[in-house]
């Protein structure tokens, strides 16, 4: 209650504060104009230029991540990830409908960028659903979803997740819920503190494909006490080797968390060593659970330690050098950093001050290095290019810089307003770009025109070059935007394809890339078709199948010119797939209604788009012309 009440104490005098502030410097009516001039040229990307940075941004419980341009801000794409999305037929082909798994959504959290010796190599962006416990890869080639790896088994609530190592070689996942393991096992509630587990884990990523494998040969989870496990990442250099996880409720409590987890003045950061854990992999010293291999820090020591964090942290950020790991507890005014060589010596010199579940706990005053005075409720930190980090304040609706190293803080911007997730370009790699830091808000009151009970989200653009750091650009975000990575556009430039090159880049069997190869085949009650879309015609224009049969359709768009796209869409079928140029798509579906229902070209192609059509025409059974009602 104490605490609480520092806490509305702290608050008002920070907003006295900052009301005194704003009302004593107000500058005149000029100064404000040229201040505009200046933020508008700062961000304006003439017609015809193009953005320095590619963002994605997630969004949230939509199940997508968004792709804007730095400085413009401009909206560029949606990238459908747990979610159908007509616009680009994601969810409506055989392929990416079994990828979905029959979800309808995800709660997409934490985007990561693939890297290579700890900096972006514009491979795959990766993505957590916190809701169903899935991780999905997308290709940067073509920014298209390639895999979504889940349910993963024993997780509950991925939300520490994606976080991928120095190379790529895993990406995390962790439960924020503990449940009893193995998932599907019943426990009374009551008995949560001794029964109910928490996992925290490592997907191994294929170097090569990207592919990513969770398995009885493949990556291996940690079996953890019941705590909430939060957010983490990797280290990179000298801690390279090891994951860091934040976890609230070490109190081990059900109810209203609100209270119950609150009560601890320290929860803690799980700092895991992979390297070791590979060796007990090697040695065996695992347990198959659920089809996963599991191993119990009790039989594993070496594994698992936890740092005691102040007070229910949220974010954990390894610096560029990877010798200090930033942990922010909410519900402090101060972010807490650790250097990670003492960790290492508190290790060696068996520096503990109890354990949780055989898990030693490690003495903070001997891993510490410094608690920095950032202000109310920090929750995440970004790094720039010049020695500085940028902790997110939500309590304080702001932003504060700090330097690394003598740990004073330097600035603070105040944030339209209370921000969660913040993101430097490359910030949390070793070599940050720098230049912006872009805050993402999940409240946005009067920013926008309104809309509605339900007010766009908003992000905000912030120039990070001089000492001071200057807002430049409101933007408007969907909901419900977490965490963003930017990556350097240059980066990408010659990776991205435009079009599938026929047997290059499409080696779909059976695309078909002549209209003579058109063709319908029935076998049985199967009726399978081999389509060309090209400007401005299906071929075969006309399918003809009897009720109940099922129709496979293998859609080809033989363009092979850039942004040449078409649609395919069924009349009252519930079906719209896309096809970019040189892809072949497959849709299946069960012709159930009897009639004729024409079929066409969604996405607008030519002067003659309109014309591109044809019909399928459903034969009602017995054999009837006309379709009993
Ligand atoms: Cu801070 Cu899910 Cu990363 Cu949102 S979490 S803010
Ligand atoms: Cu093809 Cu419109």
């Amino acid at each position: 209650m104490k605490r609480q009440l520092q806490i509305v104490l702290g608050i008002l005098i920070t907003f006295v504060a900052v009301a005194i502030v704003f009302h004593s410097c107000k500058p005149g009516k000029e100064a404000v104009k040229s201040e505009a001039v200046e933020a508008a040229l700062a961000t304006y990307v003439p017609p015809g230029d193009l953005d320095e940075f590619y963002l994605f941004y997630s969004g949230g419980h939509s199940g997508n991540i968004f792709v804007a341009g730095i400085p413009s801000m401009r909206h560029i794409c949606t990238i459908p990830v747990f979610t159908p999305y007509p616009s680009t037929g994601y969810g409506f082909d055989a392929e990416t409908k079994k990828m979905l798994g029959g979800y309808t959504w995800g709660d997409a959290h934490h985007p990561a960028l693939s890297e290579t010796n700890g900096d972006y190599d514009g491979r795959w962006l990766f993505i957590n659903d916190n809701a169903n416990n899935r991780i999905a890869r997308i290709d940067l080639k073509d920014f298209k979803v390639k895999q979504i790896l889940g349910p993963i088994p024993n997780l509950s609530g991925n939300h520490g997740s994606t976080f991928v190592t120095e190379n790529t070689e895993y990406v995390t996942i962790a439960t924020r819920f503990s449940v009893p393991i193995p998932k599907g096992t019943y426990v009374p509630v009551e008995e949560y503190a001794k029964k109910y587990h928490g996992i925290v884990a490592l997907v191994e990523v294929d170097p090569k494909t990207g592919e990513m494998r969770m398995d009885e040969k493949h990556g291996f989870q940690v079996l953890m006490p019941p705590f909430n496990f939060d957010l983490g990442d990797a280290g990179k250099g000298p801690s390279h080797g090891w994951v860091f996880w934040t976890c609230y409720n070490s109190e081990r409590a059900t109810g209203i968390l609100e209270i119950t987890a609150s009560q601890n003045d320290r929860d803690y950061i799980a700092a895991v060593n992979w390297k070791k854990a590979e060796e007990y992999l090697k040695q065996g010293k695992y347990k198959i659970i659920n089809g996963v291999r599991v191993i119990d820090p009790k039989e594993a020591p070496g594994v698992v330690y936890l740092m005691p964090c102040a007070k229910s942290p949220h974010g954990v950020d390894v610096s560029p050098d990877g010798k200090w790991i930033v942990g922010s507890g909410k519900l402090q005014s101060i972010t807490t950093v650790y250097n990670f060589e003492k960790m290492l010596k508190a290790i060696e010199n068996k520096d503990f001050v109890g354990e949780e579940d055989g898990i030693p706990v490690l003495r903070y005053e001997s891993v510490r290095e410094a608690e920095v005075p950032v202000g109310l409720g920090p929750l995440h930190t970004q790094f720039d290019d010049k020695g500085y980090a940028y902790t997110s304040l939500f309590v304080e609706s702001a932003i504060a810089k700090w330097k690394l190293g003598t740990w004073e803080v330097v600035d603070k911007i105040p944030i339209a307003y209370n921000i969660g997730h913040l993101c430097v370009p490359e910030g949390d790699t070793k070599h940050p770009a720098g230049k912006y830091v872009i805050a993402l808000n999940k409240l946005s009151h009067g920013r926008h025109l309104t809309v509605g009970p339900s007010q766009p989200e908003a992000s905000q653009l912030i120039d990070i070059t001089g000492e001071k750091m200057k807002l430049l650009y409101d933007a408007f975000t969907e909901p419900e935007p977490h965490y963003a990575k930017a990556i350097r556009a240059d980066k990408l430039k010659d990776k991205v394809i435009e079009v599938y090159q026929k047997g290059i880049d499409n080696k779909n069997p059976n695309a078909i890339w002549d209209e003579k190869d058109a063709k319908v085949v029935r076998k049985g009650n199967t009726v399978e078709v081999w389509m060309i879309a090209v400007r401005s015609r299906f071929q075969p224009w006309k399918i003809e199948v009897n009720q109940g049969d099922k129709v496979i359709i293998h859609l080809t768009n033989i363009e092979q010119t850039t942004d040449e796209l078409h649609g395919f869409a069924i009349c009252e079928y519930d079906i719209n797939v896309v096809v970019d140029p040189g892809e072949t798509k497959t849709i299946e579906f069960v012709a159930n209604k009897p009639g004729v229902y024409p079929f066409y070209c969604t996405n607008f192609c030519s002067a003659l788009h309109q014309e591109m059509q044809g019909y399928l025409l459903v034969k009602p059974k017995g054999g009837a012309g006309v379709a009993q009602k």
